[in-house]
């Protein structure tokens, strides 16, 4: 028989490509067909991978990289070449930078063209240009070194600090063939690719000498806490010390907002007065001030919990620093600590107690004032509501005073519910992570967008509707960048930079891809549509009018726009 003869069978670098996805365990693509990616994404699907395709390469790359961080496994993103590539890079620069682990995996035009600069179809060096936006940047270049180069990228995705790694893949490649023997053999399963990374004993009893001498000591909890999940360690190193804690945003949710020893109500207080902040997983970037005054007191001491020994340091002196993997490093704490070896002083857990109150009560007014329009506190106040007995829900949230005044009135009752724009505060991560959010986990997503904020990835809408995903997207509607009432200072017909249409009609966008559409004018309205659009699980969308002179410049960091000693000319 034909079959039987010693020609050897043959492969190509398509079906390799996808038997080493499988092969570790990566289930689920996101991307953009087209040259010379669009076989790939065919044969994934049919060999069992789950694609889900976009609108834009950018929210595909997001839907990847939140994935990554919910599941510890690295996201992986399809693009095409040049600009799909390119469009794919925001979103990968972004898991790079907040710490996620994601591979782009992109086609690439002819390298002999490319290298010579003749003008290819969609020409570019893309691994070269990937380069200072990733963890990594691969090449394969020969089919049998698919299964190694996709091996290197996991390991470099997941080991350490995670982030974003691009794989370039020739068109050649793909198409390659070679025998399947070789093919089989050259794959490559990887073990162990986020290996434990021990503290070294000392500085664990160092972190807790410090911790010791405290009498105002503080915990702040940052996303990599988050990721590492070592979520009931870490809670039981915060209840057993009795020390008070500060979630990062992504953060929310470890432990409980309405936890007793939660000091987010009386964040600057606690951040000025204390006398010694652990962090675990938070970095002192521009988030948390630099560590520095005004908001931090010159004598703090820092103990830090980090995976990057080189974050260390960075912003300000730490006294004692724990490298390692957070769940390896929060065990050896807790396994080292004597009962009763750190106390906060009585005086300190009171006092933020009475700060926390009076903010408490002051948010409570803000929430139960019902003006009309609704500002963004009232249009909270019912979304508040709605998800306080629904604790499964993600929520995703992007904009400026969408994004500050969702982080303080939302409250979040378990871990990496939260997501949103991160270390780099970017917009366009919304659709692309409430997307990612329900493919991975099949759980609903409620999106909380500024206006603005959700333009950037609006188009995603239709996917959500073609996936018939469970994400309601609230859209909060003040006819702009910040505030909606700003005038052109030449008094022409063109609108003022930040404004946006106030009467926008959103939730027709959601009405024409078969979704559901709502227009909410009050916080009854607002809640009942959220209410019902969560009990159907159907994609819905509500756009929710808000005052347009609700909002204040630049949210809560208008303090970062630059100020010139020179008057502004009108
Ligand atoms: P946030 O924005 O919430 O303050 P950051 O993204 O600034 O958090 O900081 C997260 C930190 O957590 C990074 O410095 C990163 O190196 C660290 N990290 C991430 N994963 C781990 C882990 N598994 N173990 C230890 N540290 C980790
Ligand atoms: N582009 C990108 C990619 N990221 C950004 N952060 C910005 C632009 C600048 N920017 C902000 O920092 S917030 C924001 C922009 C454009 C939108 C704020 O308007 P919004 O929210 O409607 O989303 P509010 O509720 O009106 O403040
Ligand atoms: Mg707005």
């Amino acid at each position: 028989m034909a079959n039987e003869t010693n020609v050897p069978s043959i492969t190509n670098g398509f079906h390799l490509m996808v038997d080493a996805l499988k092969l570790n365990d990566l289930e689920t693509i996101y991307g953009v067909a087209g040259i010379p990616v669009t076989d790939l994404a065919r044969l994934a699907q049919a060999n069992g991978i789950r694609y889900i395709g976009f609108r834009h390469e950018q929210s595909a790359g997001n839907a990847a990289a939140i994935a990554g961080y919910l599941t510890r496994k690295p996201g992986i993103c399809l693009t095409v070449s040049a600009p799909g590539f390119l469009n794919g890079m925001v979103a990968l620069a972004n898991a790079t930078t907040n710490g996620f682990p994601m591979i782009q995996i992109s086609g690439s035009s002819d390298r002999a063209t490319v290298d010579l600069q003749q003008g290819d179809y969609e020409e570019l060096d893309q691994m070269n240009a990937a380069k200072p936006f990733t963890k990594a940047s691969y090449r394969v270049e020969r089919p049998e070194d698919i299964g190694i180069g996709l091996a290197r990228a996991i390991r470099a995705a997941l080991s350490g600090r995670p982030g974003g790694v691009y794989l370039d893949v020739p068109a050649s490649v793909l198409g390659a063939t070679l025998d399947a023997e070789t093919a089989t053999r050259s794959l490559v399963r990887v073990v162990d690719a986020a290996p434990r990374q021990l503290p070294a004993q000392e500085s664990v009893h160092r972190a807790l000498e410090v911790l010791a001498k405290a009498e105002r000591p503080l915990i702040i909890l940052g996303k990599g806490a988050a990721y590492a999940q070592a979520d009931a360690d870490i809670r039981a190193f915060i209840e057993e010390t009795g020390i008070p804690f500060l979630p990062m945003s992504m953060a929310k949710g470890l432990l409980p907002d309405d936890h007793p020893q939660s000091a987010a109500a009386a964040r600057s207080y606690a951040l000025a007065q204390a006398d010694v902040v652990m962090l675990i997983g938070a970095r002192l970037n521009w988030l948390l001030g630099h560590g520095k005054s005004p908001q931090w007191s010159a004598t703090t001491q820092f103990v830090q919990l980090d995976i990057a020994a080189t974050e260390i340091d960075s912003n300000r002196a730490i006294a004692a620093p724990v490298v390692g993997d957070i769940a390896s490093s929060v065990s050896a704490l807790l396994a080292t600590l004597e009962p009763g070896q750190i106390r906060p002083q009585a005086a300190w857990l009171k006092e933020l107690v009475q700060r926390k109150q009076h903010n408490i009560d002051r948010m409570a007014s803000h929430l139960a004032a019902n003006p009309d329009p609704m500002d963004f506190y009232s249009a909270l106040g019912a979304i508040k509501g709605v998800l306080a007995d629904k604790p499964e829900i993600y929520v995703v949230n992007e904009g400026a005073n969408a994004l500050d005044i969702t982080r303080n009135v939302i409250d979040m009752r378990l871990p990496r519910k939260r997501l949103d724009s991160g270390t780099w505060g970017v917009m366009g991560i919304g659709m692309g992570y409430a997307i990612g959010a329900a493919v991975v986990s099949g759980k609903p997503v409620v999106a909380i967008e500024g206006d603005s904020a959700f333009g950037f990835s609006g188009m995603e809408i239709e996917t959500i509707c073609r996936y018939h995903l469970p994400i309601v997207t609230v859209i909060f509607n003040n006819g702009g960048i910040y505030r909606g009432d700003d005038v052109n200072r030449n008094g022409g017909a063109d609108p003022a930079p930040t404004v946006l249409m106030k009467d926008a009609r959103y939730e027709m966008l959601s009405e024409a891809f078969g979704g559901v559409g709502y227009h909410a004018v009050s916080p009854q309205e607002l809640a009942k549509a959220l209410d019902d659009a969560l009990a159907s699980g159907k994609p819905a969308l509500i756009n929710c009018a808000i005052d347009p002179t609700a909002g204040t410049e630049s949210g809560h960091i208008g303090n970062l726009n630059p100020q010139s000693s020179i008057a502004q000319q009108k």
